[in-house]
Formats: structure tokens, sequence, C-alpha cells
């Protein structure tokens, strides 16, 4: 973070600080998640007490009930007082909450009105100072949708302490549909799940439903998540068979009054496997009234359904190409099913070839961008930040710049598969928006990928982002203590692509944590860094797809001799003793070329290409000198070294914040951070080692040599690797 914003933080932090003394010492398993109501300090909780008394909230709806016991409970928790609802505002009430159409009309409701944005999502949380001088607070929604977002809001500002005076907002969605894809299997494996198994207990489904789902709810409903694919796109016919229809059913009830609709990955082949049919080729009759049929018989049990995921022709599923049939064939015939009842669908454009690969980077461009302008209105694409694989860092995935005719989406991962898993720190808000800042110059400077996908660029009428969901049976949902943090960052980004990832950190930090400034001082910097450090001693300068064969944990750069070039970690560093990198410039693979001019300008050139993607686009000699005047090999080792260094460094901080939070959290994270060292070390030295090989070159002087040779770090096998 640079300077000026941090300090800034500091003084926020401070300035709070000062007006409210904070709670210490959490205790939580982690289960609640930013939704902990602890006692606050006295002065925050007497200064809300007097005016939160009473509340004025008219109960139209489920969601309305459910926004109202989310409030009693945050005040029951935060001021240990219970609001008093009421039907008029009296003397003693200081809230009020509803919509235009429910709440009684006066000046406060009139004022407020006029600042509520055109969405039905959207709320106003607005300060009115009465004639006689009462204070009053209001949060008004369009919806009862947008009340339960304002509920959700309203909290967060309380468990933050701030001044209900300047609790003051206007707030709605630059992006429609919100989701989380659930990478979940119908036996209760989560495939790049590291955080226990599914949250779905299908076989106790539809008759037991856990409270845990109601929890799951409240959660993204509080970041503003309004929507969760159930199952794996790796997807299994059964989940469309009516048993499990009624089990998704289920929790798409219990979704429901938290603004939540449920979607369903479709696999294609489904009206072979199910319906007996002879093939599912999209433009045969059969299969397209299977599908119709399908459809209505999907909403009979889910009246709001959202719609399909599809991952088709693209690492061994089934799709439209098996019968020589186009992705927008197979998109438009399913989309065609769900449109009488306002289905979308999410056609992913996550594919490659199954024969001899042109570089992978390049392909999901060349069979989507023909497409441009032939998908059906209710088809959006859900296009992967970067165009190989959720690395620790990829340059923006080209196909945001140039579909301009057709609606895409964005998918990010938020379950950490190549970033750590769930044993490292990683707060992933920094990595989300620096894709989602990234310019395409597809429409001139500014045409960020944020506007590509929250629709303002191409004016595209549905907008949405995924997530692929971090959470599990553990107890604490996401496995480590600060995954909390990313799936929190997914939710408020999806609502705000241009939100701050430090904004989102702080705020999650005082949420989860309490207001302590000298905890939020130290803990702050150390998640805006946390990616940069993985970065370094995984897959610096631009490398990537490193990591061990198929489970995907720890280092492999020697991965070779798989079944395919591009499943191998030698496919895409190219190390040899001429050097190292992936050339995508016009000598090599041209994928370069998929970029606007301006971004191939900044990129083009080795001696000005950004460090950070240098060996993405270029295969440079040992003995390039950087801009920092070190050798290509050098820098290597310094970038391996310092992500180690780094992790020390975190070590120390969380350290030093014994007492300050929760002794079982805080062992579990120390504990962690130990391993992420070990981890770290031994990135670091397989990497170097490896690579060492074709530079014979020596590390750097002052650095220390790794422990073993490089056969015993080719020689670790890992069995039973979750999320395999
Ligand atoms: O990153 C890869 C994962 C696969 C995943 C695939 C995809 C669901 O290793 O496990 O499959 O991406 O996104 O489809």
């Amino acid at each position: 973070m640079d300077r000026p914003i941090f300090r800034r933080y500091v003084l926020l932090v401070s300035l709070v600080f000062v007006v409210f003394a904070s709670h210490n010492g959490i205790a939580q398993s982690g289960y609640r998640l930013w939704l902990d109501y602890q006692p606050l300090g006295p002065s925050a909780a007497d200064h809300y007490r007097e005016r939160l008394q009473a509340v004025v909230f008219p109960m139209d709806s489920e969601t309305d009930h459910v926004a109202f016991d989310e409030l009693s409970r945050a005040l029951e928790g935060l001021l240990g007082q219970k609001p008093m609802r009421q039907s008029a505002a009296t003397p003693k009430t200081g809230l009020m909450v509803g919509t235009p159409g429910t709440l009684p009309a006066n000046d406060a409701v009139e004022q407020a009105k006029t600042r509520l944005p055109d969405n039905e999502e959207a709320y106003v949380i607005h300060h009115h100072s009465a004639a006689n001088g009462r204070p009053m607070t209001l949060i008004l929604g369009n919806t009862d949708k947008g009340v339960l977002y304002g509920v959700f809001a309203f909290i967060g500002a309380l468990q933050r302490s701030e001044d209900l005076a300047r609790i003051d907002t206007v707030s709605s969605p630059k992006i429609k549909l919100r989701l989380l894809n659930h990478w979940d299997n119908l036996d209760r494996t989560v495939e790049r799940g590291y955080a226990g198994f599914s949250l779905w207990d299908w076989h106790r489904l539809p008759g037991y439903r856990d409270p845990r789902y109601t929890d799951y709810a409240r959660a993204n409903a509080s970041v503003g998540i309004n929507g969760t694919v159930l199952n794996n796109v790796n997807a299994n016919a059964l989940m469309l068979t009516a048993p499990y229809l009624e089990k998704a059913a289920a929790l798409a009830d219990i979704f429901r009054p938290y603004g939540i609709k449920v979607y369903l990955s479709a696999r294609f082949s489904a009206p072979i496997e199910l319906g007996g049919l002879a093939d599912a080729d999209p433009l045969n009759s059969e299969v397209t009234q299977w599908w119709a049929d399908k459809a209505a018989e999907i909403y009979r049990y889910i009246p709001d359904f959202g719609g399909f995921l599809v991952k088709a022709n693209s690492e061994g599923q089934p799709g439209p190409q098996n019968y020589g049939r186009s992705h927008a064939d197979g998109a438009n015939m399913l989309a065609d099913a769900l449109a009488p009842f306002g289905g979308v669908v999410m056609w992913r454009a996550f594919v490659y070839e199954d024969t001899e690969p042109e570089d992978r980077a390049k392909q999901a461009y060349n069979e989507f961008v023909l497409l441009d302008g032939t998908f059906r209105d209710n088809v959006i694409i859900q296009v992967k930040n970067g165009a190989i694989d959720f690395q620790p860092r990829e340059p923006f995935h080209p196909l945001f710049g140039a579909m301009p005719q057709s609606q895409l989406m964005m998918e990010f991962q938020i379950t950490q598969e190549y970033l750590g898993f769930a044993t490292n720190l990683v707060y992933l808000g920094t990595l989300f928006s620096e894709t989602l800042q990234a310019d395409t110059y597809a429409d001139g400077p500014n045409s960020t990928v944020a506007r590509v996908i929250d629709g303002e660029l191409n004016h595209q009428p549905i907008t949405a982002m995924a997530g692929v969901a971090n959470t599990g049976t553990a107890t604490n949902w996401t496995g480590h203590p600060f995954g909390q943090a990313n799936w929190y960052a997914y939710g408020r980004l999806a609502w705000d692509p241009d939100a701050d990832a430090g904004v989102i950190a702080e705020d999650w930090l005082r949420r989860t944590f309490g207001n302590d400034a000298s905890f939020l001082d130290a803990l702050l910097p150390l998640m805006m860094r946390s990616r940069e450090t993985v970065v370094n001693y995984m897959t610096p300068l631009g490398l990537h797809h490193l990591m061990g064969w198929s489970h995907h944990y720890g280092p492999g750069p020697w991965i070779r001799d798989k079944p395919r070039a591009d499943w191998t970690s030698v496919y895409y560093h190219q190390a040899d003793t001429n050097g190292i990198g992936f050339d995508r410039t016009a000598s090599g693979s041209d994928a370069l070329s998929q970029y606007a001019p301006e971004v191939q300008a900044q990129f083009n050139d080795p001696q000005i290409c950004p460090d950070e993607y240098l060996l993405w686009f270029h295969h440079l000699p040992w003995d390039f000198q950087m801009k920092s005047g070190e050798s290509l090999w050098e820098s290597l080792c310094r970038h391996y070294y310092s992500g180690v260094e780094e992790v020390s460094a975190m070590q120390a901080v969380w350290e030093a914040q014994r007492g300050k939070v929760d002794e079982i959290i805080f062992r579990e994270v120390a504990d962690l951070l130990a391993v992420q060292y070990e981890e770290a070390e031994l990135w670091r030295d397989a990497c170097v080692l490896y690579f060492q090989q074709f530079s014979k070159m020596p590390i750097p002087t002052g650095l220390p040599q790794p422990e073993h040779p490089l056969e015993y770090y080719e020689s670790l096998y890992y069995h039973f690797v979750p999320g395999n």
C-alpha cells in the first residue's frame, strides 16, 4: 500500500478509537464470521443505546422479518438491548426501517426517498434532524431486499463504532447477479475445497434443514451475494433428477428470504444420461424438448430458479462441439429452455482443445470472439479473471476487451487452489481489484474490466460476477480464519467492483476482530501485502503454473511428460540454458496480439514490461538486465527469498497480537503461519534449485543455500491431498 493511503487508514483508525473505546479479546470459534456481535465498548454502546431503543419497522414479508431479526440480534449483542418495535414514531424513536410503501409518510421519509437510486436492491441510510432537533436514522430501500442490505450495512457501521450522525450512505449494486459457485459434488467432497466437506447435506435433505444453511444465507446477504450455484461445474446429471431438485428446493426456500436465488450446474449430456436420448445435440428437436421439459419441471420445484451454469467442452466435459456445434448453439438452446421462466445461462469460457494445443492462453479468445453477438439475451459468458487458470498473478483475460456485443461476467476463485490452500494467509481483495481495475482499452482509455462487467461500457442488461466458494463444514467455514476475508471481499467487490480493497480489508478486520487501533494498524498492511508475498515465493516475475501435479499442492517446476503438454510446468516456464519464460509476443505464440494496441505497448518490450508480467510474455536470458540493474537470475532468486522473509515478518506481526484476539484463533493463525513459512521455504528452495540447473549461476551471496539437494524436493510425495 502506498504511504499516503496507509496514513489515511491509520488516521481513521485512531480517530474512531479515540471516540469509542473498543472491545478486546473476542471469544469466538470463527463460526459467526463477521456477524459475531460482541458487546461494544461502553462509550459506543451508550451513544447508540438511547437512540436505538425504539424502531419503526413495518413487516410485510419474510425478508422484512429476517432483516428485523438480524437487527435485533445485532443490537442485543452489541448493546445488550433488543429494540422495541413501534407502529409510529414516538419521542424515543431514533430509527425507521422500511420502504416508501411500508413506512408512514413524513418529512424524513420524503427526503430519504429522493436519494434512493432506481434499483430494487438499493438502499439509503439517511440521517435526519427533525425541526424539534431530534435526530433520526432512516434505512430505506425500494424493496424489502434493499431494506435487508441497508440493515446489514447499518449493523456494519455500528460494529465499526461509527458516530450515528455520520452513518449516511447511498448504495446500489453495480452488478446484478452476484454469485457463489460451489464446486461441491453430490458425495459431499468439494473439488478444490480445503475447508472440509460440502455444506449441503444431500442425504438428509430435504427433511433436515441444518440451521447452518440459514447462517450461510445471512453471511451472503450481509455482503450482497444474491445467488448460489449449488453443485460442481464438473456436473453430475443426477442433480437434475426429481429427488435432488426437491433437495435443492428446500435450500432455495431457506435462502429466499435473504434475497438469494439457487442456480444449478447442468451437465450437457443429461438428455442422454437421464432422458435416454441417443445424443445431446443442441439442434436435435428431441434434445431441445427434453431441456424445455426439464426447465419447466425445475421451476415447479423452485419458482424463482436462477438458471444454469455450464462447463462444456472443457477438460473432458461434454458439450455442443461433440456434435460439431458451437458454444453459441449449446448456450442458446439452454437459454431458450429457461427464457419462458426468466432464467439465465452462465456459459463458461474456460475452454481449451482436447488435442495438441495452441498456447492455452489464446484458446478461449480464439473460440469465443468469432461468436460475439450470436448469444441470446439471457446468456452471459463467464470468463475467468485470467486466460490460464486462477494463477497467483495473471494479466486480465483478453476476452474482456474483445466481445462488445455479448454479455460478459467475471469468475474469480475464492478458494485458494493456486494460492496456498487454506493454510496460507492470503488476502485476495487486492488480486480481485488488480484485475477489475486493469484497462482493456477496448473503447479508449479507462475501459477497465470493471466497466466491462458492470455493463457500463457495452450497455449489457445482465451483469454478473461469480466467485468459486471457499466454504465447507469447517467450524469457521473457510479453514483459515483469514479465508473469511476473501469471501467477504468477494461479495463487496461484486456489489461494487470499484470499491477499495484496503477499505474492505479494514472493514472485515473491524467487524471480525473489533476496533483495537494497534491491531488494525498491524494487520491491515499485512493483509494488503499478503498476496504479493505468495506471488514472490511461488511464481514471481510472471511465472505461472509451477505447482504439484494434479492436486496442485506445493512446488512442481519439474512436472513434465503428462498426457498433455499444457498440463505440465515445463510448458509454461520454458526454462533451459538459454533462459526462462513464455514468449507470447509475435516471435512466440503471439497471445499478446489478443489485447488492444495500448495494452500490447505496455507488455511487448521486455525493457518496458512491468516485472510482474515479464516472464508471462517473454522468454529471456538468465543474464537479462532487469530495471533494478540485477540480472534476471539474481532478481528471480531475490523474489523467492524475499517471499519467505515476508512470511517470517508476518509471523512477527501476528505474535505481537497475543491477547488482542481470542486465544484459540490466535493460536490457529500462529500455527498456520508456521505452516505457511515451511511451505514458502519449500517453494523457494525447490524452484531456485530447479532453475539453477539451467542458469548455472550461484545463488546471490548473503542468501542461505537450500537445505537439501534438488532430488530431495522432487522426491516429496503427498498422500490424500484435499480437494483433488
Ligand atoms: O483450475 C481448474 C481446476 C479444476 C476445475 C477447473 C475449472 C472444476 O483445477 O478442478 O474444475 O479449473 O475451472 O473448470
